[in-house]
């Protein structure tokens, strides 16, 4: 029996192999035994005919590609990368990456070549909470545990939809409701997770801001807050104090979509709760001001002091497997490595460490940015940019404009494969072992179950190849995942909150690590909170006459994004329909539409086709279409975040139109 970890959701359930069949481990303190579809069905993926088995290459984009061998491809990415300008070479990476192809792959584009144009899908996902984090308590930091809700009263839910996104934390949401937890879900639909609610906010899209800036307002004149907790941990009460003097308080209520006795009962709730966790995810972090509502819910936990203490606390929930360890390591373009900076001394440290003097010191590229910097060569690991970044048509346009597209993937049938020039076969979960950082912190490790398929490498190995090729043997001689992983602990030393050197990656998968258990306080320079005051200035893209719908878009439980790796016969598992668009009964009737009949769905920037699904659990004049439409990205609008240059998904403007039988 091996015991391995999923490698799905940012929950990271514990699972058991015994003679070819997975199941949840019972003993793993996470999901104790639990396991949702995806989980379990783990091992039939890397088992599909849609596999990418052999490195291939091809001139152009119109040819078909060749198979080739390793050593013609990394000599060719080498060679090319030897004759490019730094600043236009590119590494787009993916928090479904383990913590040593991270490592490996940020040595070699920060520290060698000397490039800090490396980012991740993590920036579609995280970044506005990364950001947040860093601003209010001083460090990308997830300051409690899932299992707090077991010691809480009341649990926050906003813009997450846990029964589908997160389903085994979900099942753990229920069993702590048996204990009296309380569960208020905020959420434009009427989701799975708000039908396990105590109390349903139907919230209008975009207006979090107004909804927590009324909470703290209402904390602050009823004098709610922590009084002792904020004069001695927290800056800025009194500048945020005056600013709400002048808020329009009416106003954002009716932004909020909420009356006045829903916002109420809230408050009875909040207020009577002395152990309060607040939850979120995409609804929050993507959106033109996903920062601020980050800040906006932050500032809640502040101002009571709802933090730092069991059951309390602002719970980011990170969606994928290991999006937390590649953050750590330091992954993003706007960090250097292991949570540092491009500060001097940062640079120094990190100089010094892995004995180099190339590293820049401006932050380089983010994802959303790659594609309209004329990059000359691009690498792809482990993500599927052209299907996940906003405005589809446009990133089809600008990937076409980049000589040499390198894409790493362990199957053949993403969308970027189509504008690729060079393929390379990862071996995927089961067919390699690594660690990743769950979304509270649980340092687990993947192990290899099966024999990994002949021409296909661990994508650590890949990027060491790369870094070979380019003459970098002496800094890249690592024999396995260990070495790596012991490397990268050593440099988490550099960072004096990052306790990693403790763990120990030979019990790893027995014994998860829980890295930062003992911070206990803020990671700001003065150890205090800060406040901020922010405003919802209404900046997503607007319905109008001609677009009179706003696209909402997410998750079905049984599909992974893409679907590569979930597109499995649906009948296998009795899976969840993936191509559909939620519609409230009274926009089908104004449309004369009947359920399940065929339309197409026009924005600004493209279309699509998909199908009616009739609902009353969607806000009039709202639509959802699931990611599981490999489409959804022609729809959306490519406004970011000006902070985190997160993209803002869920609000684009779109029409609907009938598909005749004739088309
Ligand atoms: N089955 C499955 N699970 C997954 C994934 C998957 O592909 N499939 N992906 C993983 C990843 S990478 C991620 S990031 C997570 C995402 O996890 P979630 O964010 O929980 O998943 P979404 O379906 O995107 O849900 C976002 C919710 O926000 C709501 N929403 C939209 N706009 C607003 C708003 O302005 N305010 C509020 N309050 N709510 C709003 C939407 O209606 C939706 O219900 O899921 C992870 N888990
Ligand atoms: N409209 C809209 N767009 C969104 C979102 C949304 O909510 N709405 N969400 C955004 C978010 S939060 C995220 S995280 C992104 C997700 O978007 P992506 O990261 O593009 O989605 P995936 O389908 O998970 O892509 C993972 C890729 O890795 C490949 N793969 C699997 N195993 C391995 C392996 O071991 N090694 C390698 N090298 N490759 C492997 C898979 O075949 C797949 O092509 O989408 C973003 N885009
Ligand atoms: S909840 Fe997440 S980690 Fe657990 S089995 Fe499902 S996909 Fe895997
Ligand atoms: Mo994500």
């Amino acid at each position: 029996m091996i015991k391995s970890v999923c490698g799905y959701c940012g929950v990271g359930c514990g699972l058991e192999y015994d003679e070819n069949q997975l199941i949840g481990d019972i003993t793993y303190p996470t999901n104790q035994g639990k396991v949702c579809s995806k989980g379990v069905s783990e091992l039939i993926s890397i088992q599909t005919h849609t596999r990418l088995l052999r490195p291939a290459m091809r001139t152009s984009i119109q040819d078909e590609y060749k198979v080739c061998t390793w050593e013609e491809s990394i000599e060719k990415i080498a060679q090319v990368m030897k004759d490019t300008p730094k600043d236009k070479i590119g590494f787009y990476l993916s928090g479904q990456m383990l913590t040593e192809d991270y490592y490996i792959a940020n040595k070699l584009a920060k520290g060698f070549v000397g490039t800090n144009n490396v980012d991740t899908n993590s920036r579609t996902c995280m970044a506005s909470a990364v950001v947040a984090y860093k601003k209010a308590i001083g460090a990308d930091f997830v300051p409690l545990r899932m299992d707090d809700i077991f010691k809480s009263d009341l649990l926050i839910l906003t813009g997450a939809n846990t029964a589908e996104a997160h389903v085994v934390f979900h099942n753990q949401i229920k069993k702590a409701k048996k204990n009296g937890l309380k569960v208020v879900v905020l959420d434009p639909r009427y989701t799975d997770t708000a039908k396990n609610a105590d109390l349903y906010l139907p919230i209008k899209v975009g207006s979090d801001i107004d909804f927590f800036n009324l909470l703290s307002k209402r904390l602050i004149d009823e004098e709610y807050y922590d009084k002792v907790f904020v004069a001695e941990h927290v800056n800025n009460f009194e500048m945020l104090k005056n600013k709400f003097k002048r808020v329009p308080v009416t106003k954002m209520l009716k932004r909020t979509g909420l009356s006045e006795e829903e916002f109420d009962a809230f408050w009875e709730l909040y207020k009577n709760s002395e152990n309060i966790i607040t939850a979120w995810t995409m609804g929050l972090n993507q959106s033109a001001q996903g920062v601020d509502k980050n800040l906006a819910l932050l500032n809640t936990h502040l101002l009571t002091g709802k933090i730092f203490k069991p059951g309390n606390g602002p719970l980011s929930l990170t969606g994928q497997p290991n999006a937390m360890g590649g953050r750590e390591v330091g992954g993003l373009s706007t960090m250097l490595a292991v949570h540092l900076g491009f500060d001097e001394e940062s640079i120094a440290k990190v100089s010094a460490f892995w004995k180099t003097d190339k590293i820049d010191n401006k932050p380089g590229l983010t994802a959303t940015q790659m594609l309209e910097a004329d990059l000359e060569l691009l690498i792809i690991c482990h993500t599927d940019p052209v299907y996940h970044l906003p405005n589809r048509n446009k990133v089809e346009r600008l990937i076409k404009n980049i000589p040499l597209v390198i894409e790493i993937n362990a199957y053949g049938d993403s969308e970027t494969s189509k504008f690729a020039h060079i393929q390379l076969p990862a071996a995927p979960w089961g067919e390699k072992e690594g660690t990743q950082t769950n979304l509270d912190r649980t340092i687990t490790k993947q192990e290899k179950l099966t024999r990994t398929s002949i021409d296909c490498k661990p994508d650590w190995e890949i990027f060491q190849l790369i870094a070979q090729a380019l003459g970098y043997q002496k800094a890249f001689d690592f024999k396995n995942t260990k070495e790596i992983f012991q490397e990268y602990q050593k440099m988490t030393k550099l960072n004096a909150y990052m306790d990693i050197d403790e763990a120990d990656y030979d019990t790893l998968g027995s014994a998860p690590f829980i890295w930062g258990e003992k911070i206990k306080h803020f990671l700001t320079p003065d150890k205090k909170g800060n406040l901020f005051f922010v405003e919802n200035k209404l900046l997503s893209e607007r319905s109008s006459l001609e677009y009179p719908f706003i696209l909402l878009t997410g998750r079905t439980r049984d599909q992974w994004h893409s679907g590569t790796k979930t597109n499995l016969p649906t009948t296998l598992l009795n899976y969840k329909e993936l191509n559909f668009c939620e519609m409230h009964h009274n926009d089908a009737k104004a449309l004369q539409l009947e359920h399940n009949e065929t339309i197409r769905v026009i924005s600004k920037r493209g279309e699509l086709i998909t199908k009616v699904y009739i609902t009353d659990t969607i806000k009039e004049k709202s639509i959802f279409i699931p990611i599981s439409n490999r489409d959804i990205n022609y729809l959306t609008n490519d406004i970011l975040d000006k902070e985190s240059l997160q993209p803002d998904y869920n609000h684009s403007a779109v029409k609907i139109e009938k598909v005749s039988h004739e088309n």
